[in-house]
């Protein structure tokens, strides 16, 4: 183990004895462990996360951010049964942090585990993306009426798409590794869509979208499922909570809850929009969120997935020519086969878009 986690464990408010930490979950950020300790007795399991502090850059202010939501989530389902399992919990440190510096200088923080539910990375029926688009609007409705200040941005412009083109577009222009040649046909991809990269951000600019407190990363594993009753009872990894639109949400909903498909697959032929996972998401969504969205954020449902989607393609590409700096990855071209699987589903989206809208307009 590279990192002395028992005893980051006896630095926290944990009690009992460390035995023992192995890593755990698939995310593309922080390095996670499940944590095992022996209470009095009995095995407790805890999450431990290193955070990310070279891409957050103020992990104080990241952790404030996290402690005001999970503060506020907890409020609303205090008493309420298995409220502990229903949003996440800081486990803070000795000195009352919600986070601990160890000597190192690494970011660590803990959170209950929440026992018997799990996090999928793909979709494995309609049931499941139903209950994902649930959870994260009920997520964004809680999170309605937050008070306080502006939620801190943990990365400027995070969905910023017309940004993130532009910062590709200097990758192209730097070609750092000399990996432009090789991807000719996904950079003439994304030049073509160039004029949808705008269309969000200038709705919000012109008032027609409002700013809301928004997830930012809205993967499917970033919700956990309870094994027993199937529903999605707790959103979980907060580092992008923050102000945003609602499409950023409900775009990754369509991007990594509707292909059968991993993030990585190979083979093209297995990536595609599976037009019964996106209905179950709009219906699950709207249950949720209908209620407070404006006409304008409504209609732009279902564009969101295409534009989500071509905005990860875009940073998952970005990543490739500038030599793998941001994603994690195990192999040499994990982030472009990412890349790929991307716009493969962009393109399964557009064929799909006018019955997609039409079924928005069926659920008015
Ligand atoms: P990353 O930012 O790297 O994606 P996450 O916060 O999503 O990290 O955590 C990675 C994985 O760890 C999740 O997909 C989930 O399976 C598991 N996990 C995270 N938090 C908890 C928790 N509180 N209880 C149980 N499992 C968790
Ligand atoms: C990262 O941390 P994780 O794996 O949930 C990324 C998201 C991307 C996603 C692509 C902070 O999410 O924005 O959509 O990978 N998180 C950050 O799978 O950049
Ligand atoms: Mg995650």
């Amino acid at each position: 183990m590279m990192y002395d986690l028992n005893k980051i464990c006896s630095s926290l408010v944990i009690y009992g004895d460390f035995i023992s930490a192995e890593p755990y979950g698939s995310g593309h950020i922080n390095d996670t462990y499940r944590v095992t300790v022996n209470q009095s007795g009995t095995v407790v399991n805890y999450i431990f996360q290193r955070i990310n502090n070279r891409i957050f850059k103020d992990v104080e202010m990241l952790m404030d951010n996290i402690r005001r939501v999970t503060e506020h989530l907890g409020r609303k389902i205090a008493g309420k049964e298995d409220s502990s399992r229903m949003a996440l919990e800081i486990v803070p440190a000795r000195n009352g942090q919600p986070f601990l510096i160890d000597d190192d200088g690494n970011y660590w923080r803990a959170y209950l585990f929440i026992e018997k539910a799990q996090t999928y990375d793909v979709i494995k029926n309609t049931g499941q993306a139903y209950e994902t688009a649930r959870a994260f609007g009920r997520f964004q409705r809680e999170l309605a009426d937050m008070s306080g200040a502006r939620l801190f941005e943990t990365i400027p412009d995070f969905h910023h798409t017309p940004k993130r083109l532009e910062t590709l577009e200097s990758a192209i222009k730097s070609d750092l590794k000399g990996r432009v040649k090789e991807v000719q046909p996904e950079i003439d991809f994304v030049m073509k869509r160039k004029a949808d990269t705008a269309r969000l951000i200038e709705l919000n600019a012109a008032g027609a979208i409002p700013e809301r407190i928004t997830h930012n990363d809205t993967k499917l594993n970033n919700v956990m499922i309870d094994d027993v009753s199937g529903q999605g009872i707790c959103v979980i990894d907060l580092d992008t909570v923050m102000p945003g639109l609602v499409h950023y949400d409900f775009g990754d909903m369509v991007r990594t809850s509707t292909s059968p498909a991993l993030e990585d697959e190979k083979d093209l032929s297995k990536v595609f929009m599976q037009f019964d996972m996106f209905e179950a998401l709009l219906r699950g969504y709207l249950e949720e969120a209908g209620a407070f969205l404006n006409p304008v954020e409504r209609e732009y449902l279902p564009f969101s997935g295409k534009l989500i989607t071509l905005e990860i393609g875009i940073r998952f590409l970005t990543d490739y020519l500038s030599g793998d700096v941001y994603f994690k990855i195990s192999r040499p071209e994990h982030n472009l086969d990412r890349c790929r699987t991307q716009f493969k589903l962009v393109e399964s989206i557009e064929t799909q878009l006018d019955r997609m809208n039409k079924l928005l307009d069926e659920l008015r």
